[in-house]
């Protein structure tokens, strides 16, 4: 049986900071101990038709096992989490709520600050930036204070970790860089207990050493 393989970026924009979503996909590979290959693409390959055929979108992450291909990291993990034990719970109700709190990572938090990353590097320059600016941050603190009032002291969101977890710690990593994560205690502590889990350790220092690697 070969390695599932995986598309991330050649050199990830972020420097090997972990924030690119292949990241998110080899986290759940290393939860379930599943080994895996990485097929790094330059920007300008995943514009073309032979990388188009995985992904319409033209983006990594994807991933292909046998005859199967998939793109989007949300459908890539949950893939991996009904494939293997360990990331979803044996209980049906429970297992429901660990998918629900994956599409609530990228459907209800995500969306805020791919709207502040745009806000801030893409039109940064526009006039009408610095005005923007501010009320997007604003927009963004909203779902991270609701998501900090429901998680509490809680360690995960639904009892013990699952992708759920892993989809969410994921998605508030990237609010890191703009200082509105330690705007909240309760989540950057539950950040915290998801970038302490071994697995997690491994995948971001493979993707680290990958995107930091020096040329011969
Ligand atoms: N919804 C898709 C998914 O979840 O898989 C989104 C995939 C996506 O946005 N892929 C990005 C991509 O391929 C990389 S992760 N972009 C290239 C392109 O569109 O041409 C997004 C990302 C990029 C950079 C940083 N960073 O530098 O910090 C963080 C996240």
């Amino acid at each position: 049986m070969t390695n599932p393989i995986i598309t991330a970026f050649d050199r990830s924009p972020d420097g090997g900071r972990g924030l690119a979503r292949d990241t998110r996909v080899r986290w759940a590979l290393e939860e379930v101990g599943q080994p895996y290959d990485v097929q790094p693409m330059t920007v300008e390959a995943l514009k073309q038709p032979a990388h188009l055929a995985r992904n319409p979108f033209g983006q990594i992450p994807t991933f292909q096992t046998g005859d199967l291909t998939l793109f989007e990291s949300g459908g890539i993990i949950l893939h991996i989490a009904l494939h293997h034990p360990g990331l979803l719970p044996a209980d049906d109700d429970a297992r429901s709520r660990a998918i629900m709190w994956m599409f609530a990572a990228v459907n209800s938090v995500e969306p805020a600050i791919l709207e502040l990353f745009n806000a801030r590097m893409l039109e940064g320059d526009k006039s009408w930036a610095a005005e923007r600016v501010p009320i997007v941050m604003e927009r963004a603190r909203k779902p991270l204070r609701q998501l900090a009032a429901h998680l509490g002291d809680d360690e995960w969101l639904d009892g013990a970790f699952t992708a759920g977890d892993l989809m969410m710690v994921s998605v508030l990593l990237r609010f890191r860089p703009a200082g509105l994560l330690d705007e909240f205690p309760t989540l950057a502590a539950y950040v915290a207990r998801g970038e302490a889990r071994p697995a997690y350790r491994r995948a971001y220092d493979a993707q680290h050493a990958f995107n930091t690697r020096s040329e011969s």
